[in-house]
């Protein structure tokens, strides 16, 4: 090999180490360009999270002085009033965050408690039993769940005729044993046997899971819960009842539902509340927060708190 090739060949290989390092350093300069990009959006997103549950909370301290003023207001609880309306769009903005925030509350008392089906010493409750089964019945769903419902929350394990205990529940894949005691969240009824998604969320708005035994507010509970209130309530009773109550609620609860119902049912209706459930959601930028509480009001001491709070679902 002469002078000439050996000076040709070390000049090729400088060449190539040349590109190579060229290419390195472009790939790792990209490499850093996409972990930054990341790092920068990661660290929004925490931002726009945190953001988004502070208003919520800020939401959330709104509605608790609508609720504590209307106890303050008004003798009664009805869709007419304030807190029942749909929350406005409202804009959250600030320097460096741009979102809107929306919402309702629903009175959780227009819906049937399943803690009512088992009393404080946890036996079944024979009437409340008959009313869930009939509230089922007119949602087309099994009036089976209602005696499912009941053995899921009562404290013994003797099956009801149409029920399940333990021994149905352990044998299925995976195995798992019934509450026993009262519910804290509806959505464990999601777990009965025999219970899907679809059939759940038909019942869903009917129901609700508060602490201890509670009234129904005729004034806003359910077409399908003022029905399920007696046999002798058929569809059009309930339709004109609907449209007696309107927005303002009714005038006279006991005179109203006196001809449909035995004394002992009449006593479990009121006119007022004291559990509502505050929905809130918060979109900022492409972060999405569903805020839920459930707020107690005491209207002897005149407050508000909440009892129950969740992000994402119920
Ligand atoms: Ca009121
Ligand atoms: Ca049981």
């Amino acid at each position: 090999m002469n002078h000439k090739m050996l000076r040709h060949r070390q000049q090729g290989v400088a060449l190539i180490t040349a590109l190579l390092i060229m290419a390195l350093l472009a790939s790792l300069s990209l490499r850093l360009s996409w972990d930054n990009a990341m790092d920068v959006r990661r660290t929004m997103t925490m931002l726009y999270h945190d953001e988004g549950s502070q208003a919520a909370l800020g939401a959330e301290s709104w509605v608790m002085s609508m609720l504590r003023d209307d106890a303050e207001d008004s003798q009664t609880d009805h869709l007419g009033e304030i807190w029942a309306a749909e929350m406005p769009v409202l804009p959250i903005e600030s320097d460096t965050i741009q979102g809107v925030l929306h919402g309702n509350v629903q009175d959780l008392q227009g819906r049937f408690n399943v803690n009512n089906l088992v009393r404080q010493n946890g036996n079944i409750d024979q009437q409340s039993l008959e009313q869930f089964r009939r509230l089922l019945e007119v949602l087309n769903i099994d009036p089976r769940f209602a005696d499912l419902s009941a053995d899921w929350i009562d404290a013994d394990q003797n099956a009801e005729l149409a029920g399940a205990e333990d021994a149905i529940y352990l044998g299925m894949i995976p195995p798992y044993r019934s509450a026993n005691q009262h519910l804290t969240s509806v959505s464990e009824l999601a777990a009965l046997e025999g219970m899907d998604k679809a059939t759940f969320d038909v019942l869903l708005p009917h129901i609700v899971a508060l602490p201890g035994r509670t009234e129904i507010n005729v004034n806003t509970a359910t077409f399908a819960v003022l029905r399920s209130l007696s046999d002798g309530i058929s569809n059009e009773i309930a339709e004109s009842l609907m449209s007696e109550r309107a927005e303002s609620g009714f005038a006279n609860i006991e005179n109203t539902f006196a001809p449909y119902l035995g004394a002992e049912v009449a006593r479990g209706l009121r006119e007022t509340s004291d559990y509502f459930q505050l929905k809130v959601v918060v979109q900022i930028d492409t972060v999405r927060i569903t805020y839920f509480s459930v707020l107690q009001r005491d209207p002897q001491r005149g407050t508000v708190v909440p009892i129950l709070r969740s992000f994402g679902t119920i």
